[in-house]
């Protein structure tokens, strides 16, 4: 392995950290910030079902997200899973397949059909023209995901809702922080979920969100996440438990508070790996549009048959160099054993074939712009051979 010698801080980054890389690294706040924001539990012993930590955060996303309606969950799935519900769908929901298998999951847990439309080479999110051919008359709403944090043609995906009557329910799980024409991901569609797991742009260690248009769903997500109580001696439905706690609520505060410090971070290891990496031939790469602001979640790159060396040779000689790149998403969601024989992915060719290819490259803001340096000669290096 190659030693560094000389040691210097940038943006506040430690550029000889000798920890392991891997995909992300969960950001945290200054230890005894986090101390602070807790000291008043101790005082009120009050830690769970809606406390004031948790009143507070939502208070400070709607303003951060400038929108009129949120909800807080013990976790993006559990949002995302009772949005689905408060919606009262019923038959199919259109979806992407190249996603993290909690998209699909939700679908089909709430009792719902997925189909599976192919996604856009471009940017690797839903196409609006492939939603349109998987319509039937079953069809109750669109679930596209604006994976990487890479915005949907959301005035498209909206219009062929609106010729048929569909709900569309984002899941931003990858978007927090992205706005496009200074217009914030939370706002599209009838409902936005966001992931705050602690791989996320913005943790609260585990959590999640749902932004939504409709405000008379917030009673009703609230009871559903507190087991369908709505007083003290009554339980309205059937409903299951997924409160953000305090802690959780606590660490979203305090996080918050640096999200702007985080994405500038992301932002020069996201400019350092362009500077590298484009112009490869055979190597894709995501620009961001001159319109949108980014939150650099992830460093996704496509190996095309001209780079010479495949995605899996990339990985492999990474990990030889202790460095952990993932393949986000490989296999697709509807090749994974509990669908495959279920549902059909016949109708997504782009998406198989940018699984085969896709590779995403260690991305956080602490990681130091050396090692981006160190990554990009590898990845490089596999060209060569
Ligand atoms: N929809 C989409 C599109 C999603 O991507 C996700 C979650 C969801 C829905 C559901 O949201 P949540 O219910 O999770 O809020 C990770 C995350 O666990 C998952 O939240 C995320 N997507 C997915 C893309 O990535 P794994 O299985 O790849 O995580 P793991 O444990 O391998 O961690 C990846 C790397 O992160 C590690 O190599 C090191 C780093 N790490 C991990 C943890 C747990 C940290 O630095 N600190 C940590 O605490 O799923």
């Amino acid at each position: 392995a190659k030693s560094y010698t000389g040691r210097y801080v940038l943006h506040g980054r430690n550029l000889m950290a000798a920890d392991p890389i891997l995909v992300t690294r969960s950001s945290l706040p200054p230890f005894q910030e986090f101390v602070n924001e807790i000291a008043p539990l101790w005082e009120s012993h009050w830690l769970t079902n809606m406390g004031e930590k948790h009143a507070e955060l939502e208070a400070q996303l709607k303003d951060r997200l400038g929108v009129q309606n949120i909800a807080l969950f013990t976790n993006g799935h559990n949002a995302l899973e009772c949005i689905l519900e408060a919606l009262q769908l019923e038959g199919e929901v259109i979806t992407t397949p190249f996603s993290f298998a909690s998209t699909t999951h939700a679908i089909v847990r709430k009792g719902l059909t997925p189909v599976f439309a192919d996604i856009r080479r471009s940017d690797c999110t839903l196409d609006p023209a492939s939603i349109e051919r998987a319509i039937t008359p079953r069809t109750c709403a669109i679930l596209p995901v604006h994976v990487y944090g890479n915005l949907c043609d959301t005035q498209a995906i909206q219009d062929i809702a609106d010729k048929h009557g569909l709900k569309v329910i984002y899941d931003a799980a990858h978007a927090f922080g992205v706005e496009r024409d200074g217009v914030s991901a939370a706002a599209f569609g009838d409902a936005s979920m966001f992931s705050f797991h602690a791989t996320k742009v913005f943790n609260t260690i585990e959590g999640g969100a749902v932004c939504f248009r409709d405000s008379s769903l917030y009673d009703v997500l609230n009871q559903w996440k507190n087991f369908g109580i709505i007083g003290p001696e009554d339980v309205e439905y059937v409903g299951g438990n997924a409160k953000m706690n305090e802690f959780c609520a606590a660490m979203g505060i305090c996080n918050l508070r640096h999200l702007d410090s985080e994405i500038a971070l992301r932002k020069s290891v996201h400019e350092r790996y362009m500077e590298r990496l484009a112009g490869t031939p055979g190597l894709k790469l995501f620009d961001v549009p001159a319109n949108v602001t980014h939150n650099y979640a992830y460093f996704p790159v496509i190996f095309q048959d001209e780079f010479g060396a495949s995605r899996d040779t990339v990985k492999d000689a990474l990990a030889a160099e202790g460095i952990g790149a993932r393949k986000y998403f490989f296999p697709l969601i509807s090749d994974y054993a509990c669908y495959r024989d279920t549902y059909s992915s016949a109708e997504t060719p782009v998406a198989r074939d940018v699984a085969q290819r896709v590779l995403t490259l260690p991305m956080y803001a602490s990681l130091p712009l050396n090692q981006v340096d160190r990554i990009c000669d590898i990845v490089l290096g596999c060209q060569a051979r």
